[in-house]
């Protein structure tokens, strides 16, 4: 299936990974083979950057950037524009590709290149809106106000969980803002990443855009780490799991650069008395299964009042077992394929633990086998019993396994909700206000992201998108993010004939 995709992006079997947006570089690093986890087939084998490929790239950028941050940002908008419409044009191929090279569903393909739109239109928007305040000065014939500048090189760090929208949240903006950007897509998705740099390119020449705008180098852990450690690279964002993250935010802080980070969550939805539970069922089998638990705001715990835990876990173990799983890219199927083996077995070994720890599982896992299954990637989505403070689900594991819990007290499952370490989505499932309301307030959830009466995933590009604690404290996608992407300058004009000092300091020569 996936020849007359590559074909379409003009993607040869055998491709370079090192690209300035004009160019394709030889690259001269290893080969990265890109093997669909949806039925083992191999997509294409993609050549990543070594060291001199990415000083090359890094030259370009800084080249280009000294001309992309005097063109005008509503200009800059106008190319984000045509690359939305690119997307909308691509939106078929990109969405299959999505599914096939990293097994999300095809549903679930399509809605990533919506995201990616969805921010191409806030962007063009935002392009016109790249405001400053301006003050009153506390000295006569004086002005100030503030203003901001693009920063340079952005850096994009991305997960193969979604393999695009996340480079697209941070390279649309980075771009309206004057930003060049540097992306580094993980080396398990690169070709839906050569997709992308496929259509850009083709905007960008239309458009007279300079060389090293969009810049691609595929590559491994070490061009991350080159990235962090690089004094010419501003600002890396970067999204992943909380040890890469921390390595890049010590790399990144060591050098006092900046660094935008979007790392795990351990995301939970309190499901209250008062709870609408057909709708809870949705929220919470769609965010524990969808992507096959593999996105960052999956959920991953139900915290259940004691009073309806059992009705409300016989109706999802009666959900469970009409779930079908299967290629993703048949719309039947609601389950695809974990990433690779490697997953299967983070999978495999926390099911372990949970045992171990005392947990009992309401639904049992397992590796599925047989015709369809060829590639080993299809487990069965697992519920399991257990105490929230079991070190195993203080632990994000990247897969379909539900923690439930029972709870007495709202404060009691407020805590529990926030005694983990990680602090990125959460959920209150009530019709409550009073309860609501308190989920929402200062002494509620801790998370970057707290909804009621919609489950931890599937938010929408215009808010805000991030979290705390070791989810790394950064905000990508809507809201006012950009400002991450820009410095703020403060100038004060003065338009008297006098040179009166602030703070009413005298000083006369
Ligand atoms: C991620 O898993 O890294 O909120 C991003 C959501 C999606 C984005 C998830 N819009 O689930």
């Amino acid at each position: 299936m996936a020849q007359d995709i590559l074909q379409a992006f003009g993607i040869s079997a055998q491709q370079s990974g090192v690209s300035t947006g004009k160019h394709w570089l030889n690259a001269s690093g290893a080969d990265i083979v890109s093997v669909s986890p949806v039925d083992d087939k191999t997509i294409a084998t993609v050549k990543s950057a070594d060291r001199s490929n990415y000083d090359a790239v890094i030259a370009v950028a800084q080249e280009a950037f000294r001309e992309w941050r005097q063109w005008p940002a509503p200009r800059r908008g106008e190319i984000v524009r045509q690359i939305g419409e690119a997307l909308r044009a691509h939106k078929e191929h990109l969405g299959r590709l999505v599914s096939y090279e990293m097994g999300k569903s095809l549903q679930e393909g399509y809605g990533e290149v919506q995201e990616m739109i969805d921010i191409c239109d806030f962007a063009v928007g935002l392009s016109r809106q790249l405001y400053g305040l301006s003050m009153h000065s506390e000295r006569p014939g004086h002005r100030m106000y503030e203003q901001w500048h693009p920063l340079g090189i952005t850096a994009i760090i991305s997960a193969f969980n979604f393999p695009v929208a996340v480079w697209s949240w941070n390279s649309m903006l980075a771009w309206v803002c004057g930003n060049v950007c540097i992306w580094k897509p993980s080396e398990k998705t690169p070709v839906t990443a050569l997709a992308c740099q496929r259509i850009v390119e083709t905007v960008f020449a239309a458009n007279n855009v300079p060389e090293g705008v969009c810049c691609l180098v595929t590559g491994g852990r070490e061009v991350g780490e080159w990235m962090s450690n690089d004094h010419r690279i501003p600002l890396v964002s970067a999204t992943g799991s909380t040890r890469m993250g921390k390595s890049v935010g010590a790399a990144v802080g060591a050098r006092l650069g900046r660094a935008l980070l979007e790392l795990g969550g351990n995301n939970a939805i309190i499901v209250s008395k008062d709870a609408d539970l057909d709708m809870t069922l949705i929220g919470a089998v769609f965010g524990a299964v969808g992507t096959a638990g593999q996105r960052c705001t999956s959920t991953r715990r139900l915290i259940i009042h004691e009073s309806v835990y059992d009705a409300f876990t016989a109706k999802l173990v009666k959900a469970y077992a009409q779930l079908r799983i299967g290629n993703p890219l048949d719309e039947k199927n609601h389950v695809g394929p974990l990433i690779d083996k490697d997953a299967v077995n983070a999978y495999l070994s926390s099911i372990e633990q949970v045992k171990q720890q005392g947990g009992t599982f309401l639904v049992e896992g397992g590796v599925l086998e047989g015709p369809g299954f060829e590639s080993d990637c299809y487990v069965k989505p697992c519920i399991a019993a257990v105490q929230n403070s079991y070190d195993i689900v203080q632990h994000e594991t990247f897969a379909p396994i539900l923690y439930v819990m029972k709870y007495q007290t709202l404060p009691e499952a407020i805590a529990m909700q926030n005694d983990v370490p990680q602090g990125l989505s959460s959920a209150i499932m009530t019709l409550n206000l009073r309860e609501a309301e308190q989920f929402l307030s200062a002494a509620g959830s801790d998370c970057g992201i707290a909804n009621v009466n919609i489950g931890t995933s599937g938010a929408e590009i215009g808010g805000a998108f991030g979290g705390e604690k070791e989810t790394g404290g950064g905000r990508e996608s809507g809201s006012d993010a950009w400002k991450a992407y820009m410095r703020r300058q403060t100038n004060t004009i003065n338009f008297s004939d006098k040179l009166p000092l602030a703070q009413g300091i005298k000083f006369d020569l």
